[in-house]
Order: structure tokens, then sequence, then C-alpha cells
């Protein structure tokens, strides 16, 4: 039996201590949950974020069990696409204002989960029976951020996120990778007197001279522990300090020519490949001729494509990106997230799976990465729990093929 029997919505905290939704799914024994994270760099385009005025989900808690609940009671788990273009039109507008787009993700990928567990499969198996589409990679490159910057650790550096980007399919050692450069890194900055916090993304955070100090500590941390084919990355997270036209870093202003030089100075001296939002979210054309600039990078969008198909198709066809964030709360519903992700890899862009800021112990986003070959998986630096879990379930399924 597939058709919905009961949805279940309730309150728990996320990383950052914020009220978030938990939504659990049930079509008579079988059930799926989903704990949904929530963003704090977000994208202006992004599905709409449904929050009480202090910030709680009562209202949102309240449009599952009341309006979503009793309009998808019987609906089947296993026919994804009509079970989310129903949540769609139940909605009616086009960001998810009036329900909710962690409403709508919540009930969207616990009924995925349900349908997995009413057909007797695995989650990848069930995933990659909705969609197929071009693997980037057997296993996904982990972008671990271990220093944290931007709206994710304020007083920090400027720039959201500072990665290693590991190389290996082997993902337990990539983790292994990850938590070594960590520990190293741990120890630099002891050495050097930086009395570093954590960031929201469990990676360290600290207040810096410039924008070159953590990708060079980091670079640092890397060649002592010498291992082939790290590479570095950042997600710039650019609309956060583009304001009036210009771009406000560090008691500076820089305008789009100025910014575009520093990032080419970062790979020269740094060695920086992987680079996420370098310029704000509507600016598609500084994309493209930072790529023709410095063909080295490889550009990726996040808040300029929201895990919306039509944006990434927009983009890679004016050749502003190589890879693309793809998080499925930004855009709602996991066909749509497909979607995207389909899109992207048929104009030869990258998929990078991705965790919120504000994240909760699901590991969802590990099975999707896996299932659909892709590039990476971002999930946070491994000393965070919440950030881990992600890691893990991604060794635990590479390892277990069986399991697929
Ligand atoms: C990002 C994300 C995740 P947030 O910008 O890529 O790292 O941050 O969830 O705050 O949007
Ligand atoms: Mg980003």
């Amino acid at each position: 039996m597939n058709g919905i029997t009961a949805i279940h919505a309730e309150r728990i905290r996320d990383s950052r201590g914020k009220a978030t939704l938990r939504i659990i799914v049930e079509a008579g024994d079988a059930r799926g949950a989903f704990d949904v994270p929530s963003g704090a760099s977000t994208g202006s385009r992004e599905a709409h974020e449904l929050r009480d005025d202090d910030g709680g989900v009562t209202r949102a808690v309240h449009a599952v069990e009341s309006e979503i609940a009793p309009a998808l009671s019987g609906t089947d788990v296993t026919k994804q696409r009509a079970l989310d273009e129903l949540l769609i039109s139940l909605d009616g507008t086009p960001r998810k204002e009036r329900l909710g787009g962690n409403a709508l993700i919540g009930v969207s990928i616990a009924a995925a989960r349900a349908a997995a567990s009413s057909l007797h499969i695995s989650l990848v198996a069930h995933l990659r029976s909705l969609a197929s589409m071009m693997p980037s990679r057997e296993t996904p490159r982990l972008f671990v951020n271990l220093i944290n910057g931007g709206k994710h650790a304020e007083g920090g550096s400027p720039i959201q996120e500072h990665q290693i980007v590991t190389e290996t399919d082997n993902i337990a050692q990539a983790l292994q990778q990850a938590e070594q450069v960590e520990r190293v890194l741990g120890d630099i900055l002891e050495a050097r007197g930086i009395l570093a916090r954590r960031g929201d993304e469990g990676g360290y955070a600290f207040s810096v001279n410039s924008i070159d100090e953590p990708f060079a500590l980091l670079g640092e941390a890397v060649r002592t522990c010498n291992i082939p084919g790290l590479s570095l990355g950042a997600d710039a997270a650019a609309s956060s300090f583009f304001n009036d036209g210009a771009y406000h870093v560090l008691g500076e202003s820089y305008d789009t020519a100025a910014l575009s030089a520093h990032y080419r100075s970062l790979h020269e001296t740094h060695g920086l490949i992987f680079l996420e939002d370098p310029f704000h979210e509507d600016a598609v054309p500084d994309f493209a001729a930072l790529k023709t600039a410095q063909p080295a990078f490889i550009l990726i969008g996040d808040d300029l494509t929201t895990t919306n198909a039509e944006s990434i198709r927009a983009a890679a066809k004016q050749h502003a990106i190589q890879a693309v964030i793809i998080k499925p709360n930004q855009i709602g519903t996991l066909t749509e997230t497909i979607e995207a992700m389909k899109v992207a890899r048929e104009n030869s862009v990258h998929c990078i799976v991705s965790h919120r800021s504000g994240e909760t112990h699901d590991d969802f986003i590990a099975d999707v990465a896996y299932a659909f070959g892709a590039y990476g998986l971002k999930a946070g630096a491994p000393s965070a729990p919440e950030r881990k879990v992600k890691y893990e379930r991604l060794v635990e399924i590479s390892h277990d093929r069986a399991h697929t």
C-alpha cells in the first residue's frame, strides 16, 4: 500500500539552535522522515522559508497538518512527480510563499523515504528510479569548509568559506584527509597565537587582516599534511558584501575588475581553483569574464542559480559556471531538485550537492549526491556532528554497493 495515511510535523532545533521542521510521512506500514535545514546567506530567488514573526515554525507546522496532510491523503508516495506537482499547485505561488518551501521540501523528501521503504529498496535505488543523468564521478569529491567567515562567522574573514577539496574516490580516505587537515590547521592557528572559535559550519573562525590570510593558513596546513590531490576552494557568497554597486571588504571598496584581479591573485599565490559565487547574484556576465581571464578556475553558482533549472540553463548558456550548488530546500521539492541536476548535466555543468549553514542530523543529501554521481558533496567541517553524519553516510553507501 503506497497511499499516504498520515503526515506529521513537529518543531525541532537546528545546529544554530533555531526552530525548524521534522516531517514524517506514513503510507501504511512504510514511514519516511526529513529534518529540514535552513540557510543564512540565502539567494533572493530561493523558495520562501515560512516562519512566525518571532522566528518560530508554528505557522509552517500548521500548514503541514491542516492543509498539506488532508490534501495529500491517499496520494501514492512512489509517484514523486505527481506528489510534488500537487504540493506546488496547492501552494500556488511562484516562491512557495504561502505554505513555505520548508514545509514543502519536508513533505517531499519524507515521502521519497517512505516510498523507498514501501518498495523495500534502498533510497539510492529509489532516487535513481526517478531520473537518470550523466554522472560526473563514481563518488563525489568532498568540499570541506575548514575556515568560516561571512554571515557564518560575524567578525571573521569576509569570505564565507575556505575549503579543501578532496580528490580520491575512496570516501573513507577522503574523510580521514579532511580530518587530518582540520587538526593540523588547528595546531598551526594555536602556534601562531590565533584565537579561533567555531563558525556555523564547524570550521575555525577568527578575525583576519586580509582576504589572503585564511588561504595562506589553509595552504600551509595542506602542505604540512602532504596529501596528493587536495585542492583549495572558496565560497565568496559575494552578494553578502555587495552594496550600492561595489564590493565592500575589510574597509575597502572593490569594483568588479579589482575583485576579479584579486581572485586571480588568489589562484596564483595560493592555488585557489574552486570558486563559488565570486560576484553578486545577478552578475552572470562577470562570472563568464572571470573564467575567460583565468581558465583554471572552476566557477560555481549558488545564490546565482538557487537550484532552479531555468537559472542554471541560462548561466550555463552564458558560460558563467562550470558547476552548480544543489540544495533541495532552495527550490522546495525533490522533483524540482532533480530537474535542476538534470538540466545542469545536460549543459555539461557539474553538480555539488550541499548542506545549509543551519543544519540538522539528516543525511539525505549524501544519498542524492551518490545516487546521481554528483561531482561534489559540500557539508562543512567534519568535527561538527551534524556535518559529519553526511560524510559518514557517504562512506557507508559507497562501501556497501550492494546497498544500492
Ligand atoms: C552556501 C550555504 C551553505 P547558507 O552559501 O553555500 O554553505 O550557506 O546555508 O547560509 O546559504
Ligand atoms: Mg554558497
